[in-house]
């Protein structure tokens, strides 16, 4: 009796495991916990075009290195990111995401004008984008629609390299978020 509740048990188990995984489709199994948006590296992959709303939010509440203020603006944007190199991340299930701007604002300087990742299984995605104008990285989080290789979502951070050596040191809210679209093709 004690071995047939305890196969019993194991039974349950072992099919409770099974619902928790899933084929997406593209031969990636993954513990879903219907958490799963089935983002694959090549999603990512390609030319990224970034719309922004005009704005011109004030930095505010800065920790780190310097305590900047004053208003930047968002007239850098739209910005087109070619080609995006996508790889995964030692951090969390996600992929990493980096690239150099591609059109006429082209910051020479600086080749790192797009970075970021974007979750493997809710697809949401936080980016940095360079403002060459005002000399820092606008932060924004969104959410990327697999089938139209569109994110949508807002921007309410600025990330700073204050003393120009490579690493960002100093992070500012921003009075107003603004909106962004990044749509991947
Ligand atoms: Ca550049
Ligand atoms: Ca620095």
């Amino acid at each position: 009796m004690r071995t047939k509740l305890l196969l019993s048990g194991l039974l349950v188990i072992g099919a409770s495991l099974l619902a928790s995984c899933n084929n997406s489709g593209n031969k990636t199994t993954v513990i879903n916990q219907g958490l799963d948006c089935g983002l694959v590296r090549a999603d990512l992959l390609g030319t990224w075009t970034v719309t922004m709303d005009l704005a011109a939010p004030s930095l505010l509440a800065c920790t780190g290195a310097t305590n900047p203020s004053g208003a930047i603006t968002t007239a850098d944007f739209p910005a087109t990111y070619s080609p995006v190199d996508v790889f995964g991340s030692d951090g969390s299930t996600s992929f990493k995401i980096l690239s150099d701007r591609f059109d006429a604002g082209n910051d020479g300087t600086l080749t790192d004008e797009l970075n970021g990742s974007v979750q493997a299984d809710s697809c949401l995605a936080i980016t940095r984008l360079w403002d060459q104008t005002d000399g820092l990285y606008i932060q924004c989080i969104g959410t990327l629609t697999r089938s139209t290789g569109v994110m949508t979502g807002s921007c309410d951070s600025a990330e700073i390299d204050s003393d120009a050596n490579g690493q960002l040191d100093t992070s500012c809210s921003l009075s107003s978020r603004v909106n962004f679209t990044a749509t991947i093709s």
